[in-house]
């Protein structure tokens, strides 16, 4: 469906009219083309649902506002929040009204947002809007554009939205502790007019990485490369939220990537997507080329759409395979190719309740765990996936599922998908073997 400014009228009736075509005429391209709106543009406020389709967080939420003399006043408020990874894992996280990461500040361009910074943490913070081109005393950087956020004080932060696109928003003082404990979120800024068909499903994704060390309930900020939870909007695989998309619904997905040290390639099976936008703004169609896989690079935002044509249940997650484990320890001896019996044998002497695992690599850890062979650390998800319709899925951390089903097919997150049985790959008869010629000799 495509969402014009004239549904806008139909729909809005309460809307003014004349402010709207006012504001379309002076419309012009000022600085590049995400922006749209001149400083003096007025605008009325634009309302979700009504002026534009809300974006889907998952596992998140979205910020409320409300609209006093035409401009829209969000509160956000820094607090310790007691968050949970996935079944199994929780921490004691830095976060925005009760959330890790925070909730998503979605705005129109031509609005003027007014947020309130509250801030509950036993430190100073600030706040940066990542990506927004915005006066430079708003801009959050402790120090260099304002005075620290002390403890118990509420700070005053307002501007125009000059652009449209994905954004984000993070602590800017003492960025290494405050980005790595969770504060952050995203900024979704729609275009007042679209350049592209409005998607049916516009979905948010933050990716960040966390050290949590087995057994504790805090992330550490200290750790500068062996990070052991990867998450999609602070949830590790299986506690990721599947996106959603029904057949021929065309599909936005938003990333954005605050992580402390790593770019992440994130990869959708089933699909190929173009990339569409930036946090510098959208790329012109003509300059977009087609991909499997994105990278997002730390401190930046990078926007796919495609058209959900390929109907099952896609893989989606970081191809760096390290970033789809959860707390495995990544000095671990090389074991692959040994006998586990003859090196239990060994080890019986010192270590009788050992259990040696690995030798055939890590695919089996998860369902030892879930079954009970092995003892874990209390709070702790070492290398546990997910169950799957065909067996366990032995992914975790940067891993989600795109659910896509034709529209008289009921959705629910839990259901999976039923491939036609010529589709589905299974173990091959003797019959095929023997038809096609493939001969298996035992060794
Ligand atoms: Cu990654």
């Amino acid at each position: 469906m495509t969402y014009s400014r004239r549904d806008t009228f139909r729909i809005g009736g309460a809307l003014s009219l004349t402010s709207m075509l006012a504001g379309r005429s002076n419309a012009k391209h000022s600085i590049g083309i995400s922006q749209t709106v001149n400083a003096e543009d007025t605008y009325k406020p634009a309302i979700p649902d009504i002026d534009y389709k809300p974006v889907i967080t998952p596992n998140g939420a979205t910020l409320p506002f409300k609209v006093v003399d035409g401009v829209k006043v969000f509160h956000l408020i820094a607090e310790e929040v007691m968050h949970s990874f996935a079944d199994g894992l929780s921490a004691n996280c830095w976060g925005y009204n009760g959330h890790v990461h925070g909730p998503t500040i979605e705005a129109m361009e031509g609005d003027t947002i007014r947020v309130y910074v509250t801030n509950r943490l036993p430190a100073p913070t600030t706040v940066h809007w990542h990506g927004i081109i915005l006066p430079s005393g708003m801009d959050g950087v402790g120090g260099l554009n304002q005075p620290p956020i002390e403890p118990e004080e509420t700070f005053f932060y307002e501007f125009k939205l000059k652009q449209h696109g994905t954004f984000m928003y993070h602590s800017h003082h003492d960025e290494m502790t405050q980005m790595a404990m969770g504060m952050m979120g995203m900024i979704v800024i729609h275009p007042r007019q679209p350049a592209n068909p409005v998607p049916d499903r516009d979905y948010v994704m933050m990716l960040s990485e966390w050290s949590i060390k087995p057994g504790t309930h805090r992330p550490d900020p200290n750790e500068m490369s062996d990070f052991n939870v990867l998450t999609f909007n602070a949830r590790a695989f299986p506690g990721t939220e599947p996106l959603q998309a029904t057949l021929g619904e065309r599909v936005r997905i938003r990333f954005g990537n605050l992580s402390a040290m790593d770019h992440h390639p994130i990869h959708l099976h089933g699909y190929a997507f173009h990339v569409t936008e930036t946090d510098g703004g959208p790329i012109p169609e003509a300059a977009q080329w087609p991909e499997t896989t994105v990278l997002v690079p730390t401190g930046a935002t990078r926007t796919i759409e495609f058209v959900a044509d390929n109907p099952g249940d896609w893989a989606m997650h970081c191809h760096m395979t390290h970033h789809v484990m959860n707390q495995m320890g990544h000095e671990l001896d090389l074991i692959i190719g040994t006998d586990p019996q003859e090196l239990s044998k060994i080890l019986s002497n010192a270590l009788p309740d050992n259990m040696i695992m690995g030798a055939n690599g890590m695919g089996d850890h998860g369902v030892h765990i879930e079954k009970g062979h092995m003892v874990i650390p209390d709070n702790s998800i070492p290398m546990i996936g997910g169950q799957g319709p065909m067996g366990y899925i032995t992914m975790g951390g940067m891993f989600t599922i795109l659910k896509v089903r034709s529209a008289d097919q009921a959705y629910s997150p839990d259901t999976w998908y039923r491939e036609k049985p010529h589709n589905q790959a299974r173990l091959a008869s003797a019959e095929e073997l023997k038809r096609d010629g493939i001969y298996i000799i035992d060794e």
